[in-house]
């Protein structure tokens, strides 16, 4: 027996298939109410996409630690042995709702772990870095990337532009136009926290660190030529590729690893290790396990486990803390900010952004489409006399500290002993690609750069790469140049 349709509030309805009207040709009548039910959900059923990050895809965890890093960390779900559901959503960044997945970007990597002490939020990519390095240049690195005012169109001279005017985009660039642009699918990609995070121990002692979701399925790319064919055939290729994977239980997984440097050693290391368009080496901070983290379970339903699921660098939790990177200060307001723009301000009471393992005693109350709330004894004002919840530092996240001088400037990061805008992007060149992987860089580069790029923009892309490598430089403006000949 079927189930009758109803109106969204419980009443089975007549029909789904003929509207109210006076007689077989008069008037539809005001009071059918089901069918303006019908047409008026329809037209409210989008919530604006999200302004960067739009396409992407999702599923549930678990994290399991596997190795006591305890000595660097309280935080719960990272001491021995500990089982942590979590939540993941994957993306790309300047493509729109509608958009292929792959197209050449980098890979959002969003991970919220629903601890015993409130979710743990890790929002990253597939890269270990990023372009820039303030906050303030985000809007305009992301309009550069997207449309055109006038036409509305992509615009790879535009893209450029911005990339050559701001040469600490070098690294992430050579990554972007490398194979790790295009991965062959999302459980093929690793994932990183990319800043400088904080760690602190049960005794107070703290610890900066880097996290790397290292992929358990390998590393693997499409080429340019693979993922245009995708694009047309398949602009969904990536989505459908993580569903079915977990539907056939074939659940990918990743090794979670950290990178730990002493609060001392910062301020002496090679390179700042809080701008984010550098990498720590491996060889000077080792990766350390923490745990295997697995994707077991497809979302219920995509709109509200995914499309409304809300990432947020500010969710932290004791044991973890923030540190001087300025772009992760400025993702702590932005994405909170962004959420309550999107979603609504009780975006929290959502069924994928409700703390699961933690009882929420917030002084938060109504609010659009609020639904949860405190017990009617429950004061609604700290301090009170009636047993309300009280802040606890003992148990909160302190967010982090550390040690700088207080006098207000606004200047770029102190430069360390090698940094540089090219110097890890001239070192990824030379020392960590092969020839074959070189040779698909100066490809995807000059098949971009032929993609309309012309001068003054053209003769500051030539300069970009030699200052990166010269050699590199070389290539792509031999390839440019001949395809702009024809030959
Ligand atoms: Fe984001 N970013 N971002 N971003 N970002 C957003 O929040 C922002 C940056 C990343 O699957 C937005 O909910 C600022 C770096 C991911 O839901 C927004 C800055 C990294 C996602 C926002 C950055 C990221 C977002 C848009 C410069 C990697 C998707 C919608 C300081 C470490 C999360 C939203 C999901 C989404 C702000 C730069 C990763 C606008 C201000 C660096 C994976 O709030």
């Amino acid at each position: 027996m079927t189930k009758p349709t109803t109106t969204n509030t419980g009443t089975p309805v007549e029909s789904d298939n003929e509207s109210l009207t006076a007689g077989t040709q008069g008037p539809i009548l005001l009071h059918d109410h089901y069918l303006i039910e019908k047409l008026a959900q329809f037209n409210r059923e989008r919530v604006p996409e999200r302004i960067v990050h739009a396409k992407g895809a999702g599923a549930y965890g678990e994290l399991v630690v596997t190795n006591d890093v305890s000595k660097y960390t309280k935080a719960k779900l990272f001491q021995p042995g500990a089982r942590t559901e979590s939540l993941v959503r994957f993306s790309t960044v300047a493509g729109e709702q509608g958009s292929p997945d792959t197209w050449r970007d980098p890979r959002g990597f969003a991970v919220k772990f629903y601890t015993e002490d409130g979710n743990y939020d890790l929002v990253g990519n597939n890269t270990p870095i990023f372009f820039i390095k303030d906050p303030i240049k985000f809007p305009d690195f992301i309009r550069s990337q997207k449309r055109l005012p006038g036409n509305g169109l992509r615009d790879h001279n535009m893209q450029w532009d911005f990339w050559t005017l701001r040469p600490e985009t070098a690294h992430q660039v050579t990554w972007l136009m490398g194979d790790r642009g295009i991965p062959k699918t999302y459980r093929h990609m690793n994932g990183y926290g990319s800043h400088t995070y904080q760690w602190i121990n049960a005794a107070g002692e703290r610890f900066w660190v880097k996290y790397h979701f290292k992929t358990d399925q390998g590393n693997e790319f499409l080429t340019q030529a693979e993922a245009d064919r995708l694009a047309g055939s398949d602009p969904d290729y990536h989505r459908q590729d993580l569903w079915e994977a977990i539907e056939r239980g074939e659940y990918p997984s990743w090794t979670l690893y950290v990178q730990v440097m002493p609060v001392a050693e910062a301020e002496g290391y090679r390179f700042n290790p809080f701008d984010l368009t550098k990498v720590w080496s491996h060889k000077d901070y080792p990766l350390i396990e923490v745990g295997k983290w697995t994707l077991n379970r497809n979302p219920g339903n995509y709109f509200v486990d995914i499309e409304q699921a809300a990432f947020e660098p500010s969710n932290v939790v004791p044991g973890i803390g923030f540190s001087p990177d300025k772009m992760l200060l400025g993702r702590v307001f932005s994405y909170a900010d962004a959420h309550r723009y999107r979603i609504g301000t009780n975006y929290a009471q959502l069924p994928p952004n409700q703390a699961r393992a933690a009882e929420v005693n917030s002084y938060s109350k109504e609010g659009a489409m609020r639904y949860h709330y405190n017990d009617a004894s429950v004061p609604v004002y700290a301090p009170n006399s009636f047993g309300g919840p009280h802040a606890d530092p003992e148990r909160a996240p302190d967010g982090g500290s550390w040690e700088f001088d207080p006098t207000m400037v606004r200047a770029d990061y102190i430069q360390h002993a090698e940094d540089g805008d090219f110097t890890q992007a001239g070192t990824m060149v030379r020392e960590v690609l092969d020839d074959a992987q070189r040779e698909r860089l100066v490809n995807n580069i000059v098949g971009h750069v032929l993609g309309g790029v012309r001068e003054p923009v053209l003769s500051r892309v030539f300069e970009y790469w030699k200052n990166v490598d010269t050699d590199l430089g070389k290539r792509v403006e031999e390839g440019v140049r001949a395809g702009l000949n024809g030959s």
